[in-house]
């Protein structure tokens, strides 16, 4: 196990699309389990595998308070998403610091396979639905600054990139 470096925003490798697993080998199991040790030490309740460089359709969730509660989702696909849509502040492991609204579909249904290739459907709402849709856009190469303006866009971009250099 190991914890990843994670891509921050405005690294243009963030919006690289996502190929499908073709493979449920260890490999993939090994790179489920890194990413899971990543959200857990960050600590984050949500991690795609585009965040960590690796651009393959796999999401790692655990939104439960006691830490215990994995989801893994491989090559996931949306099945159908509510008419009701919701606000939700967001935050990003990629956009360290900044939290903000974003409107979305207030439940979703997707398809998705474990990590052994079990292939399973769920339906979420609330926060889980929410989390599930901004990993889901991280996989098609989508941060979620991109819903706000370009204003606020432009805000964090720049003090992401200051930071950046005050670290270098
Ligand atoms: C996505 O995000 C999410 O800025 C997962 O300094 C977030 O785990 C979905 C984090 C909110 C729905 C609602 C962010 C940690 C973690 C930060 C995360 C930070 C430290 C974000
Ligand atoms: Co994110």
């Amino acid at each position: 196990m190991a914890v990843l470096p994670i891509l921050r925003f405005p690294d243009q490798r963030l919006h690289t699309v996502a190929k499908p697993v073709d493979a449920f080998d260890d490999s993939l199991r090994r790179l489920v389990s890194d990413m899971a040790e990543t959200m857990y030490a960050a600590p984050g309740i949500g991690l795609a595998a585009t965040q960590v460089d690796a651009h393959v359709r796999v999401i790692v969730i655990d939104i439960s308070e006691t830490k215990d509660q994995l989801q893994v989702f491989v090559n996931p696909e949306l099945v159908s998403a509510s008419d009701d849509r919701k606000v939700c502040e967001e935050g990003c492991l990629s956009v360290p610091g900044f939290y903000e609204n974003v409107e979305r579909p207030d439940r979703v249904r997707v398809r998705a396979r474990d990590e052994h290739g079990q292939e399973f459907t769920l339906e979420a709402e609330g926060l889980l639905a929410v989390c599930i849709q901004h990993e889901m856009d991280h996989l098609k190469g989508r941060v979620f600054v991109q819903y706000l303006s370009r204003l606020k866009q432009y805000r964090i971009r720049a003090k992401l990139l200051k930071q950046d250099r005050e670290a270098a």
